[in-house]
């Protein structure tokens, strides 16, 4: 039986429209996802929608609408995203839905049972924006000397009666945990804010509104809905069936990875776990904290006016080209900047001119001069076997830095090997030698070939457009196009569509 691996994106507030960088997380996760299908696991992912909270209650007031209707049409927009992006979900979760509102309720009455929830009354700073709680001594103090939360964002004293999680109690298991699980929080440098935070103590949490009623009511306590964030990190759960544990999805926990931004690290590496604790559930296995991203290495602002609509660079670039600039371009965990000119050089150079041009050249010539049909190979020199060698290491170095999680390197590792094929066809040059040793030539051809599909299995969970098709046109079968096809090679003789261009050249914006 596979292996279950069970992945995560953070789920969207859908108060406005999808940006640059939601995309970006999606598609991150996504190539994760796909690289373990890929490696024959039986994964399931989910992204989706965080629905409740004031934030939302607030910007469907300033719009002059109902919070169900914004709620319903902005995560409609966002699931057409990850459609036009090629986002494997297996679940699009919504918070609003009645099963979620269970899982959520149930995840609550197991912390009381735990005796880790108590009445009392709220006094203190919060920001809507972010939606968090501060200590007075997080805040920072603004140009005109206003209050701030270390994120930048306005904060309100607030006073009401809530409920509370005992967080303090979960401080040393948290440090324990975190020193005996390593790779719990990565990347490092993330690790380390985190335990630095606990380190310095973790007061009781706040963890129930009476101030407005939009969320998941509070069992057993008229008037109170949980603190959105309770709600939203038991999405998880809901997507594996919990608290039904005789549900077909209750394989999936606990999570092998949460995939999620560096803003919300810290709900996801101290909340979220004393949350499970207490109610004697299962730990995630890891949490990712990747990067922001940048429009040309500045914060994208609606004041601005640098928030930049992924629907936008779909239509102008094609999905590929998306997809494989993100991954390739931001080293995974940092912050990385984006521009059209950046877009056009990386994908024209390793798309368009690499491995594009390789199956174009190669294909057209099976197509011309071997009547269609993959030539067979004759005898093979050194440089196919070196040929052979570096696809063979791109493999090994594509696990070892998936394994990582250094998407950027994963791609380079592969690219490391298409360069190579680029130069062996190039030296090779089999459009002459047919002129005088055609078996050669087929040699030639052959290697080139299985080179191309090598390479488009390597990358097909970057780019799986593109590679299905440059799999299409080598006539491969859907069940030979994961990393164990690798090691059966292409069989001699098969018939071959008509070869087409697969990755366009882009153009360079007129003001570049
Ligand atoms: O935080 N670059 O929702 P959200 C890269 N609902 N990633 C970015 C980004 C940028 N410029 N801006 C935001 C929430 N993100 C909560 C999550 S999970 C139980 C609840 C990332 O819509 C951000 O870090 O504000 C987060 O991981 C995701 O987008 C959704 O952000």
């Amino acid at each position: 039986m596979a292996e279950p691996y069970y992945i995560t994106t953070a789920i969207s507030y859908p108060n406005g429209k999808p940006h640059i960088g939601h995309a970006y997380e999606a598609i991150a996760a996504d190539a994760i996802a796909r690289f373990h299908r890929q490696a024959g696991r039986d994964v399931r992912f989910q992204t989706g929608t965080d629905e409740h909270g004031l934030k939302m209650v607030q910007t469907a007031r300033d719009k002059g609408v109902e919070v169900r209707a914004l709620a319903d049409e902005m995560s409609g927009l966002f699931r057409s995203m990850c459609d036009s992006l090629d986002i494997s979900y297996d679940h699009f979760i919504r918070t609003t839905e009645p099963d979620h509102h269970r899982a959520s309720q149930a995840i609550w009455e197991a912390m009381a049972a735990n005796d880790d929830l108590y009445l009392s009354r709220y006094e203190g700073w919060y920001s809507v924006r972010d939606e968090a709680f501060y200590d007075e001594k997080e805040l920072v103090e603004g140009e005109g000397g206003e209050k701030l939360s270390p994120q930048g964002t306005p904060v309100t004293w607030t006073a009401e009666e809530s409920w509370f999680f005992r967080l303090s109690k979960y401080q040393q298991p948290l440090l324990d945990h975190y020193a005996a699980n390593p790779d719990f929080i990565r990347p490092e440098s993330r690790r380390n804010e985190v335990m630095r935070f606990v380190e310095g103590g973790l007061s009781d949490l706040s963890v129930s509104r009476t101030s407005f009623d939009w969320g998941v009511k509070v069992p057993g306590a008229e008037g109170h809905v949980m603190y959105v964030w309770v709600d939203a990190l038991t999405n998880y759960l809901t997507g594996t069936g919990y608290p039904d544990a005789a549900s077909p999805l209750a394989k999936y926990w606990p999570a092998d990875l949460h995939v999620i931004g560096k803003d919300i690290v810290r709900f996801h590496t101290v909340y979220w776990p004393a949350f499970l604790m207490s109610a004697k559930l299962a730990l995630p296995k890891a949490v990712f904290g990747h990067g922001f991203l940048l429009n040309r290495g500045e914060k994208m602002s609606k004041s601005v006016g640098n928030v930049t609509d992924p629907m936008d660079l779909i239509a102008r670039f094609g999905v590929d080209a998306l997809r494989y600039f993100m991954l390739r371009e931001v080293s995974f965990g940092q912050d990385g900047s984006y521009s059209e000119e950046a877009i056009v050089t990386r994908c024209n150079a390793d798309l368009a001119n690499n491995l594009g041009n390789l199956a174009q050249r190669c294909l057209s010539i099976i197509a011309k001069n071997c009547d269609g049909k993959v030539p067979a190979p004759g005898e093979s020199t050194a440089i196919e076997q070196a040929l052979s060698d570096s696809l063979a290491k791109a493999r090994t170095e594509l696990d070892e830095a998936m394994d990582d999680l250094a998407l950027h390197n994963a791609l380079e590792a592969v690219w490391s090997a298409a360069r190579f094929a680029n130069q062996y066809f190039a030296e090779q040059a089999p459009w002459s030698v047919r002129k005088t040793d055609p078996a050669r030539a087929d040699t030639i051809l052959y290697h080139a070939a299985e080179a191309i599909r090598r390479l488009a299995i390597l990358a097909r969970w970057a780019i799986p457009g593109g590679a299905d098709k440059l799999l299409d046109l080598l006539a491969q079968a859907p069940d030979a196009r994961d990393f164990d096809a690798l090691d059966r090679p292409l069989a001699p003789g098969i018939a071959l569509p008509a070869p087409s261009g697969v990755f366009p050249r882009l153009e360079m914006p007129a003001d570049a």
